[in-house]
This record gives C-alpha cells, structure tokens and sequence, in this order.
C-alpha cells in the first residue's frame, strides 16, 4: 500500500512537473507589453460611490493588419486603451495613436470586443465604456482604424461591460448582444446589412 501512495505521488508530482512548463512568463521589456490596467481611485470614483469601479478592462487579440499574426488590444479603467500590432519573435509594437486607435476624454474602458461587424472581412473593434458611449472603430482594411461612433446605434450609453457577437436573425451578419451595469441590463442589437451598418448597426 505504502508503495502505492508513493508510486502515485511520484506521478502526481511529475504531472505537476509537466504542467508547470506549460508557460512561461516574458518580460514586458522583451514583448514591449508594458501597458497596466490602472485604477485610480478619488473622492468621485472609488466602489464606494461606484460599486462597479473594480469591474476591470479587457483582452481582445485578432489578425487586424492581416499578415497572419495575432495582434493585441488592450483596455484599462483608467489609462486608455492601447493596440499592440504582432511584429513576430514574441515582439509587439505600441500603435496605438498612430493606426487611429486612441480614446481621449472621459469615460472607463471595460470590455473590448474584435469581431467583423461590417462584413468586410476584416477584424474591427468595439470598445465597451462607463460614464461615456461606446466606440466602434471600423478597419479600414490595413489595420488602421476609423472611428465610427458617431451616430452608430452601437454608440450606447449604458455602462457596458462587455459585448459578444452572433447571427441572431440568421441573415448571414454579426448581431451584437450587450451585458450592461446600467439600464437595460442587457440588449441585442440586429445588424441591418452592409449599406447602413456605418450609420446604424
Ligand atoms: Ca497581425
Ligand atoms: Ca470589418
Ligand atoms: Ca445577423
């Protein structure tokens, strides 16, 4: 029996062994990933007066230059958001404000969502927001972005925490489905087609 229990710890231990190498960490100095989810916290923001002030920003990872790797956006409470094109060799670089990807202003970052909402076959971008309207960035097929927001039904202002994609009216286009901290709770948005999807999605 003692053999046993030994035999099986000595395998117990290996696996762990194994899985430990599953990852490993890279330095921000060597990815060039240096960016933080900041919370900065003050007498008008803090869980106190706001309960969702710890909700978090998000991850969203797709090909949006479409050279085959994976590029990188990040969203933050309280320091913006950043987009990180894949240069390959685990090597990314900050084009954030130069591929038209930059939030200024008021407004917290949360969930960032990449999906195709305007059927163009390339990745765009929607940035879900606190205290300020959501942004939908359209690709403009390179990798660069513009900022369709204005007058865009996606431009709501109902402190999303996320949003996700799916062909609802099985039309053969994205819908966007919405959780929010505020009203309404949660909301689907039917994408009305190619031609109008810059004015209203
Ligand atoms: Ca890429
Ligand atoms: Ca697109
Ligand atoms: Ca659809």
């Amino acid at each position: 029996m003692k053999r046993q229990t030994l035999a099986f710890l000595l395998v117990f231990a290996a696996t762990l062994s194994v899985q430990a190498q599953l990852f490993e960490k890279i330095d921000p100095s060597l990815t060039g990933v240096s960016f933080r989810n900041e919370i900065i916290e003050s007498d008008s923001f803090n869980v106190l007066v706001d309960f969702y002030a710890y909700n978090g920003g998000g991850v969203g990872l797709g090909d949006l230059d479409g050279d085959g790797l994976l590029d990188l956006v990040l969203t933050s409470t309280s320091n913006g958001i950043r987009y990180y094109r894949n240069m390959g060799a685990w090597k990314f670089e900050d084009v954030t404000a130069s591929h038209g990807l930059a939030i200024e202003g008021r407004g917290i970052n949360t969930g960032v969502l990449i999906a195709d909402l305007n059927s163009d076959g390339r990745l765009d971008v929607y940035v879900c927001r606190r205290y300020d309207a959501n942004r939908l960035f359209i690709n403009n097929g390179n990798g660069t972005f513009i900022d369709r927001s204005e007058g865009s039904a996606l431009a709501v202002r109902s402190f999303s925490t996320m949003a996700t994609v799916l062909d609802y009216d099985r039309d053969g286009d994205l819908d966007v489905f919405l959780v929010n901290s505020g009203e309404p709770r949660r909301k689907g948005y039917l994408n009305p087609g190619v031609p109008r999807i810059l004015d209203t999605v």
